[in-house]
């Protein structure tokens, strides 16, 4: 265990779970919290929270990121599909196929690992800012790219393994800003946020996960793989990441990740401030960055949503581990609830 840093961000938690932490407030999933999340399991109904994984189709959201493109290998004559086992040995009648697929882990469905974003600062004291992310860890060193190393390379600190090893099971609470706000752009601040808490009488307590229904998902899939990037850029709600007293609420909630049926959670880009040198995704550096709390984007909570409205509540059990792939700095994945 080694201290990566002299300074640490005014606002985050750098060494409160340990020097070497690289889970963040995934440690406040205790048990006790898990258990508190099973308690919601009253009907044993469960929802699938994910968009089918080769939407929004395209890549009018982001251009570097694509859709899945699928691969067969090679095997005899032909490709390892519809392959028949007759050619190992003439008493096999099995027919298999095996496929492959390039999947960029950002582009549906998915979970920010902490090697995601991190900042320009100067953690050792030398004055001079230096690329580092949440805890300390350090860019070129810990988590490095093709430009900067000859060797493995990606998030070897960080990377989105981490959070499937701690399982990912907790009391999710749904807020349903969808119903508020239906297609319309809205930035949602603090107050919006607490008011809509208050309207569906939610609560969130230390180690659960936030889950904010925005209707985005439910545009994406409207859009049937065509989607429209400036139609969906001005469409649904979307956290204010410039708001303080949001970002003091995320901090004091005790809340471990919020997820959102949207592109970024926040605003994106987020307004622009007066200053030398600001974050231009506020929340993600807050999250990320300083706290270590982790973003799901693009999620898809229509059904539950409907269900949870009409049977007046906000809580469920959420599973939703990512896939346990050594450093990768993002995951697709198929979240669920269960009621
Ligand atoms: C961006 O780069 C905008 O990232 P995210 O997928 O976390 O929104």
């Amino acid at each position: 265990m080694s201290q990566r840093w002299k300074n640490r961000p005014e606002g985050s938690n750098w060494g409160d779970f340990g020097l070497d932490d690289q889970v963040g407030r995934m440690n406040l999933v205790t048990p006790e919290a898990r258990l508190r999340g099973a308690r919601e399991i009253r009907e044993g109904l469960s929802f699938c929270l994910s968009l089918p994984l080769d939407y929004p189709g395209g890549n009018a959201l982001m251009p570097y990121r694509r859709e899945p493109v699928f691969h067969y290998e090679r095997r005899g004559e032909g490709h390892n599909y519809n392959f028949r086992l007759s050619s190992v040995s003439s008493c096999y009648c099995d027919v298999v196929s095996d496929d492959a697929v390039t999947l960029y882990t950002q582009y549906s469905t998915q979970w920010d690992a902490l090697a995601h974003v991190g900042q320009l600062f100067d953690a050792d004291g030398d004055g001079v800012p230096e690329k580092v992310y949440y805890n300390g860890f350090r860019a070129g060193e810990d988590i490095s790219g093709p430009d900067e190393t000859a060797g493995p390379g990606g998030a070897q600190a960080l990377g989105i393994e981490n959070l499937a090893r701690t399982g990912v099971q907790g009391r999710g609470v749904l807020i349903d800003l969808e119903s508020r706000y239906g297609r319309e752009r809205a930035i949602v601040g603090y107050d919006d946020l607490m008011s809509a808490f208050d309207d569906q009488k939610a609560e969130i307590h230390s180690g659960d996960f936030l889950c904010l229904y925005t209707g985005f998902a439910d545009l994406v899939l409207s859009m049937n793989k065509q989607p429209d990037g400036d139609v969906l850029a001005r469409s649904c709600p979307v956290l204010d990441g410039r708001d303080p007293k949001l970002l003091n609420w995320v901090t004091d909630s005790g809340l471990v990740a919020i997820c959102a049926d949207n592109f970024a959670v926040e605003a994106y880009p987020a307004r622009m401030i007066e200053g030398e040198s600001f974050p231009g995704l506020p929340l993600h550096n807050h999250c990320l960055f300083k706290l270590g709390i982790h973003l799901g984007e693009l999620w898809y909570f229509r059904e539950l949503a409907d269900w949870l409205r009409r049977n007046d509540r906000s809580g469920f059990f959420l599973t939703a581990p990512p896939l346990r792939l050594p450093r990768a700095v993002g995951s697709p994945l198929t979240p669920v609830a269960t009621v």
